[in-house]
């Protein structure tokens, strides 16, 4: 008989289906048993009689010929999306056994650590309440997607290998390439500075690596990176104006198609005021001053604690957990940044953060080659690494700008999780690459 999925016995009352998954839970009363049966679409009560089920044990592979029920009023699941009928069995086959389960994937959260969690990462996947976090992940890069072909950007594949460091040469990964060295790439910048030489707009989704030394709950050495580059900027802020598009555009499409998933968490949408708020790095500063007493005023950037006095400041006096931090010192960013005429000691970038952290950075870019060859020289790195990119300003290159959304960072931050390892589906830190590196 053609396999039924779980959502839709909800329309088969009265049929007879064969429906296939997982045991999630098996509830023995010797003569009659229950089953929670899962597969890619949800959860189905099976009941049926001790003989045909309770050899079962969880995770077996099943497949299920019987009839759906109505179920009793005062026997109705409101939290399940089946919860108002049932199965009942006819007939059972196991397709594939399972061992014995070194987790409890039955209980409603999953009541293991982290490293534990990680450790059976195959099978912690199985869980309804982790699967949530990956497909609302998907649901982010998906409207990151559709956000950026609706303003006409091209998508590209950055490259993961790459010659030269862009954003600065501490945390890198080198790679040996044949007898030379190489890195794993930090950031798709260079390239997709270039390329808006040539298409104007374009985007990327990308793995990107940094040899973060530290462990800390919101860095990965692996990560991913929503990035959008364009050009053509009347001014720095049209930036900022899109990249608040795509982020009204991300929490729009999450709240409309995660709703399940939301509720798992009891996580909500970042509160949005009409437009995101946005400081200067100094005023930030001053504002934290002044509200906590903790002088960083003359600090290079924002630690976490000010990120989460900065946010805490955004939603009291802005109702928004969103706000953009700008102006950040020239010279303690990369050679592409571009200088605030103004005052060029601080330069036209600017850090997006919410619910207490930072989820993107972004900006003006140099356009001007000579400009570029002058910091190129002054940041200390070697015209020949970066050819390719200085070719592209050489020959016609408009005011350009763009900025990279962590993927991780804004689902952690959404669902509200702990540690951004738990936004990773494999993730790598110093301490791991699918296995603890300690233990080997
Ligand atoms: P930046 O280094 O700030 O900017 O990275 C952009 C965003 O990526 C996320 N992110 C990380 N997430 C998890 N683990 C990490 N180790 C990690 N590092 C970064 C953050 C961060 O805001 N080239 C610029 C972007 C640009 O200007 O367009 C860049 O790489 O959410």
């Amino acid at each position: 008989m053609e396999r039924t999925l779980v959502k839709d016995t909800l329309n088969k009352v009265g049929k007879t289906v064969t429906v296939k998954g997982w045991v999630n839970t098996k509830r023995d009363h010797s003569k009659i048993v229950f089953i929670d049966l899962r597969d890619r679409t949800g959860l189905v009560q099976i009941v049926g009689t001790g003989d045909l089920l309770s050899s079962l044990k969880p995770e077996d592979v099943i497949a299920i010929e019987g009839l759906v029920k109505v179920r009793p009023e005062k026997l109705v699941n409101p939290h399940l999306e089946t919860g108002t009928v049932e199965i009942e069995a006819l007939k059972m086959t196991v397709l594939s056994p399972s061992s014995e389960l070194p987790i409890d994937l039955g209980k409603e959260t999953l009541e293991v650590e982290l490293p534990t969690l990680l450790d059976h990462r195959s099978l912690s996947f199985r869980h309804p309440k982790i699967q949530a976090i990956f497909k609302l992940q998907a649901v982010v890069i998906d409207a990151f997607r559709k956000a950026m072909v609706a303003k006409d950007f091209l998508e590209f594949q950055a490259p993961a290998i790459i010659n030269a460091v862009p954003e600065g040469g501490a945390e890198v990964f080198k790679v040996k390439y044949f007898d030379k060295e190489a890195y794993l790439s930090q950031s798709p910048q260079l390239y997709k500075s270039l390329l808006t030489t040539a298409f104007e707009r374009v985007f990327s989704v990308n793995q990107m690596f940094r040899a973060e030394p530290s462990t800390t709950s919101r860095h990965l050495t692996e990560a991913t990176s929503l990035d959008a580059e364009f050009n053509f900027l009347e001014s720095w802020e049209d930036v900022l104006d899109m990249e608040e598009y795509v982020v009204r555009f991300i929490f729009k499409e999450v709240e409309e198609r995660c709703q399940k998933e939301l509720a798992l968490f009891e996580a909500t949408i970042p509160l949005m005021s009409n437009k995101f708020p946005i400081l200067k790095l100094r005023e930030a500063q001053e504002i934290i001053f002044k509200r906590t007493g903790r002088d960083c005023r003359e600090e290079k950037d924002l630690a976490p604690e000010d990120e989460r006095e900065i946010c805490a400041w955004a939603k009291e006096e802005k109702g928004s957990d969103l706000i953009f931090v700008s102006h950040f010192l020239t010279k303690k960013k990369p050679f592409y940044v571009y200088p605030d005429p103004a005052d060029p000691t601080y330069c036209l970038s600017v850090d997006l953060l919410c619910r207490g952290v930072e989820w993107s950075s972004g900006g003006q870019r140099l356009n001007d080659y000579d400009t570029i060859l002058k910091n190129v020289k002054e940041w200390g790195l070697q015209e020949e690494d970066v050819a390719l990119y200085l070719q592209a300003f050489k020959y016609g290159s408009p005011q350009l700008g763009g900025f990279a959304l962590g993927a991780e960072r804004i689902t952690m931050y959404i669902l509200g999780l702990k540690n951004v390892r738990e936004a990773s589906m494999f993730p790598r830190d110093m301490e791991r690459i699918d296995i603890h590196l300690s233990a080997q």
